[in-house]
């Protein structure tokens, strides 16, 4: 056995940051005889945290108190710095590697100085050297050889951001692993250091902004109380190269402003907006900038007043942008009297914007077209916009995947998107380069992710939910990396560098996306879950406003199921790019897994696989079941290579999965089992309960909803 970890008991806090003694007494040795001492100068508040986490991270990997000298004339020196603050960097030969690196990039390389070996952790900036130092780190918790260790890495989005739907009163807008980190009645005085902790962890994957407020925003935010408050954190995190934002609530100017108008064209309205600018910057000067949510699920916003969503996001910019910050306006827009198909609407009311909004503008867009689900095509307004920079929104926590009971590695789900071609300038146009701003040439982009933290001791509830925060940070800045290269670094650094684990965990890790898939809402299915807190099943949701029902969005009938995007429906197809266009209209060529997203498909219609679409139905959703059973199996076979109290809660967060996969698969199959009229093939499982039984189910006090509404 050469489990790294002793077997006592973990409580997930350190996260992936454990830096636990390396176990093989050879690899120690190793890394040992080509690391001896660090040779870097804390000249910034950021080399000081760099340095300390160096330290502490050597001390705690090797074992040993690494001594930090000037003196380079030594072999297993470990170089740290910037050219700037370590001018011996210039002659470690770094020129060329340094030259391709941006401002946030670094440069890890084997090199010598004075024919004395060292490796040298360089970058132009103190943020790259805290990246920098970071990856040697993962470099040597993941267990890689330190032989002619060469590694030359810059992030391709700039902005890369957790965006927090976090209450001033504490509470997190679909969050499941406990309260609001931000302790908004201790701040500014109280800074307790678990912001610190946030913010490493953060760095250590090149996290660098952080919003702080839930979009359904609170205008006090903007408040100076408050503002002293979100000050307080920018100063911790302004170390670790993180910047504030904040939720700006579009009516503000009335609310706290006592204008009688938010109209954005008001002379008054628009000084307003500049003396908030201005008071803001006084108090952070480093801000990032607004996150607006605007006329969307009932936020006030310019549609209010009859101006476009330009006008709105323009304002904003107007009034920041002489300090250097952005708008990021969110395109999760869509009209509460239902004009058309909710899938089309962000796109037929932003797209001919495009080249409206101010060059500090960036529109924030989801994934996909609806809102999260566990499977959406690529949101079409990312290559229908050439002259807007997009960023990616992706959520974290798992509103619709499971909350944090259900362990769903949501890579894969990443991936897939930001590796969707759009086919805007032809084969090749990936969502990822609209992201990156590569395919258009823009001087910003960004990804946000939503978070998923809370106050739980571990940071995301269940101890597999870091790894979507994880996979978050490393895919905004990489992502071309793999869903299974970031399982596995995860996964080493979380709990054990034994193959024997790693290989089983990542396969199940990477299964359990598709197995949240089948068990809820197979073959393009959506929007099925239960209503306002969204915990469950709920495919008969009917009554209220139409785009907030199951019903709308599944479309079962005695014919079949599924809501029709094509030509013939709603046209939302005629939004992708041809050749998909085409091969999403067609029925025959639509690919299966978006099938009833696009599709109203019979009962009776002949799948790939030679069955029936009802018996394919019955298939998925009981493969998903199959699957979480798998993953069970997989994790018991870990007992050995993980701590008693982690390896427990993941096995009974694991078997309440498999209850909730069964729970959604029978009540799902019962419930459209009364528009197809057919059986369910007795070789699967028969529902355990009657379909009365689970529409008559009731949840109190479900987590994450603003209030607790029943
Ligand atoms: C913050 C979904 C969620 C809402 C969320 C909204 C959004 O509708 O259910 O809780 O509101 O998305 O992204 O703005």
């Amino acid at each position: 056995m050469t489990n790294d970890r002793t077997k006592s008991s973990e409580d997930g806090y350190e996260l992936w940051l454990r830096y636990l003694p390396v176990a093989d007494a050879e690899r120690l040795e190793a890394y040992r005889s080509v690391v001896r001492c660090i040779v870097s100068r804390a000249t910034s508040p950021t080399l000081s945290v760099a340095l300390k986490e160096l330290r502490s991270g050597l001390q705690g990997l090797l074992d040993w108190s690494i001594p930090i000298t000037d003196d380079l004339n030594q072999p297993g020196t470990l170089v740290v710095g910037t050219p700037e603050n370590h001018p011996e960097i210039d002659a470690l030969q770094l020129d060329e590697d340094l030259a391709a690196v941006n401002d946030e990039g670094y440069v890890i390389r084997s090199t010598s100085y004075n024919g004395h070996p060292c490796i040298a952790i360089a970058a132009h900036t103190d943020t790259g050297v805290l990246y920098g130092v970071f990856a040697f780190l993962r470099h040597l918790q993941t267990h890689q050889p330190l032989q002619d260790i060469r590694i030359v890495s810059s992030p391709r989005t700039k902005i890369r951001m957790l965006n927090h739907w976090d209450n001033l009163d504490g509470t997190i807008e679909r969050g499941y692993a406990g309260f609001s980190l931000w302790d908004w009645h201790k701040l500014p005085d109280y800074l307790s250091p678990r912001y610190t902790d946030y913010a490493r962890a953060n760095a250590s994957i090149g996290i660098n902004g952080a919003s702080l407020t839930n979009v359904n925003a609170n205008s006090l935010i903007l408040t100076k109380p408050y503002l002293q408050k979100a000050a307080a954190l920018a100063d911790v995190f302004r170390p670790y190269g993180i910047r504030v934002f904040l939720t700006a609530r579009f009516s503000a100017p009335i609310e706290i402003g006592g204008l009688t108008t938010a109209d954005p064209l008001d002379a008054e309205v628009i000084a307003w907006w500049r003396g908030k600018a201005q008071e803001i910057y006084d108090i952070i000067p480093d801000f990032g900038g607004f996150v607006v949510k605007a006329n969307s699920e009932g936020q006030p916003g310019p549609h209010d007043y009859n101006r476009s969503h330009s006008d709105g996001a323009n304002l904003l910019a107007e009034a920041i942008a002489p300090f250097g910050g952005v708008v990021i306006w969110r395109a999760f827009v869509y009209d509460s009297d239902i004009p058309d198909d909710r899938a089309k609407q962000a796109y037929d009311d932003l797209v001919p914007q495009d080249g409206t909004f101010h060059k500090n503008v960036l529109l924030q867009v989801k994934n996909g077209p609806i809102d999260f689900q566990t499977r959406e095509p690529y949101h079409p307004l990312f290559g229908a916009m050439p002259q807007t920079p997009l960023m990616l929104e992706l959520q974290i926590t798992q509103e619709y995947l499971g909350c944090a009971t259900h362990l769903v590695y949501l890579a894969p789900l990443f991936k897939e998107t930001l590796d969707a071609d759009t086919y805007c300038y032809g084969r090749g146009s990936l969502v990822a380069y609209v992201v990156d701003g590569s395919m258009d040439d823009h001087d910003i982009s960004g990804m946000a992710g939503v978070a998923n933290t809370g106050s739980d001791r571990n940071w995301c509830g269940h101890p597999c939910a870091a790894a979507n925060w994880y996979a978050f940070g490393r895919l905004a800045w990489d992502h071309t990396l793999s869903a299974e290269t970031i399982a596995e670094e995860w996964l080493h650094m979380t709990f054990s560098n034994d193959s024997r684990f790693v290989q089983p965990a990542t396969t199940m890790m990477i299964t359990s996306r598709q197995a949240v898939v089948n068990y809820m809402t197979p073959l393009g299915l959506h929007h099925i879950m239960a209503r306002g807190h969204h915990y469950g099943p709920g495919p008969w949701v009917e009554g209220g406003r139409p785009d907030w029902t199951s019903l709308y969005y599944h479309q079962a009938d005695e014919e079949g199921i599924g809501f029709d995007r094509t030509p013939e429906g709603s046209n939302a197809v005629s939004h992708y790019f041809p050749p998909y266009r085409e091969e999403l209209a067609n029925l025959e060529t639509c690919p299966e897994n978006l099938l009833l997203w696009f599709h109203h498909v019979l009962w009776d219609h002949r799948m790939k696989s030679g069955r029936t679409l009802w018996d394919e139905l019955c298939c998925k959703y009981n493969e998903g079941v199959e699957q979480v059973r798998q993953m069970q199996h997989t994790w018991n076979a870990l007992v050995d290579f993980v701590d008693p109290a982690r390896f427990i809660h993941v096995q009974v967060l694991l078997s309440i999965q498999e209850q909730e996969a069964r729970w959604w698969r029978d009540a799902c199959l019962l419930y459209f089992q009364t528009f197809s009229q057919l059986p369910i093939p007795d070789e699967y499982e028969q529902p355990a309960e009657s379909l009365e039984y689970y529409m008559n189910l009731s949840h109190y006090f479900v987590p994450g909803i603003p209030e607790r509404r029943f």
